[in-house]
């Protein structure tokens, strides 16, 4: 929004309460970012004050303080919607993540639409959670996966994702942005091919909801998920956004109060979008305070934090090269702000011990991605993720700290 007013870092910082703690007696440096964001206090203010002042079951109740919460749930939908340009509200499904998101998505989608025979495409790249449910749901039905192969620095085979495609092809589920490498995929183009072989497309927007413009009627995704917890809301709350046409010719996901419309011992019918899908009492006050959230963002301008976050990038990207024994995995342009690298024998697991000593949380491991892993021929990797709030001082602190561990450890 105001792209004339200099970005601020230390304003920004003094936003979010944790980033003053300490760890082990220093300065935290939060690098973790890719896990989950922190939150500013607009975020923590909206929970407190939802449950000191209008805490109330929503969409029943003729009291005021039923209409005060079903407003805030309500506005907070369409938050969601012009946050990601959705056509319509309903369009907009509340769940408790990414992966309850996609779970759904498998089941009701997968248990209509899926045949013997029938085939599912989905990357290298992709996180466990887009994985194991299309597992789950292609061994119910007799479905098969097929995998869209990388190169070394895990771009996607466009020209073998090609060659998967067929009109056998129902479902392609891909990451837009890959949560171990931060490489980001061409979804335009895959979404357009997948179209043309009649096939639908999931976006896992985990990691590039925060980072990178979402527009899903122009991206034309048939269903895009996505985690308020890391986009600076609450745990807890996901978002489900689907074509109506297709959510509205999806059964319900589960049974219960708020999706029904009658019931009766012999039958019921289900109520319409978006409340088919949100069975019992939803995370009221989560869901309310990812508002917050998301109004962070757009009052900074999520242009302005990406061109921040790609200063940190290519700053950091630059200083861990200077590492001789270090190698990052995923260095290419196209990629959200996200370093992942390897040390030439150093465990991970060691590094992120002595990096926790020095007040700086990284995250180690398969990053739930294990056949990424294997694809790339390591374990795990150590990786460093931006926020808005991070710093280039972060960054040196980080360079000097793993400097003095790699002396220890090698
Ligand atoms: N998909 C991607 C691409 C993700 O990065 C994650 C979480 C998920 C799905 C699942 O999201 P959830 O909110 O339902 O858990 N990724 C990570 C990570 O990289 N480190 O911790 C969680």
């Amino acid at each position: 929004m105001p792209s004339t007013i200099p970005y601020n870092v230390q304003a920004i910082r003094a936003e979010f309460p944790i980033l003053h703690r300490k760890v082990k007696g220093k300065n935290l440096v939060y690098f973790d970012n890719a896990a989950t964001s922190q939150k500013p206090t607009a975020v923590i203010e909206a929970l407190t004050h939802y449950y000191s002042h209008y805490n109330s079951n929503i969409h029943r109740g003729l009291h005021t303080l039923a209409d005060e919460a079903t407003a805030a749930f309500e506005a907070s939908r369409v938050a969601v919607q012009q946050f990601i340009h959705a056509e319509n509200h309903e369009e907009i499904i509340f769940t408790k993540g990414t992966t309850e998101s996609i779970n759904l998505i498998a089941h009701s989608w997968g248990n209509t639409f899926l045949q013997q025979g029938d085939e599912i495409i989905i990357s290298s790249l992709e996180h466990h959670a887009n994985i194991v449910p299309w597992q789950l749901i292609a061994e119910k039905k007799g479905a098969a996966i097929k995998v869209i192969p990388i190169d070394a620095k895990g771009r996607i085979d466009m020209n073998a994702f090609q060659q998967l495609l067929s009109p056998k092809t129902k479902m392609v589920a891909v990451v837009h942005a890959s949560n171990a490498l931060g490489v980001i995929n061409p979804v335009e183009e895959i979404i357009r091919l997948s179209h043309q072989q009649g096939a639908m497309v999931l976006i896992d927007g985990a990691q590039s909801a925060v980072h990178l413009d979402i527009d899903v009627q122009a991206l034309d995704c048939d269903f895009f998920v996505f985690s308020g917890h890391k986009i600076y809301g609450p745990t807890g709350v996901g978002i489900l956004y689907g074509k109506k046409e297709l959510l509205e010719a999806m059964p319900p996901y589960q049974g219960g109060g708020e999706m029904i419309k009658e019931v009766s011992f012999e039958k019921s019918t289900f109520n319409e979008l978006p409340f088919k899908f949100e069975a019992g009492t939803p995370n009221i006050a989560d869901v309310i305070a990812l508002k917050s959230g998301i109004d962070f963002i757009q009052n900074i301008g999520k242009s302005e934090i990406r061109k921040h976050e790609d200063e940190l990038l290519e700053y950091a990207t630059a200083k861990l090269k200077d590492i001789p024994e270090l190698h990052i995995k995923g260095d290419v342009q196209h990629k959200v702000s996200v370093v992942s690298f390897v040390i030439d024998g150093v465990h991970p697991q060691d590094l992120a011990i002595l990096l926790d000593n020095q007040g700086i949380a990284v995250r180690t491991g398969h990053h739930c991605a294990q056949p990424l892993m294997k694809c790339l021929g390591v374990v795990g990797t150590t990786r460093v993720s931006f926020a808005a709030y991070n710093t280039k001082e972060e960054i040196d602190i980080l360079i000097t700290a793993l400097n003095k561990s790699i002396k220890m450890l090698k």
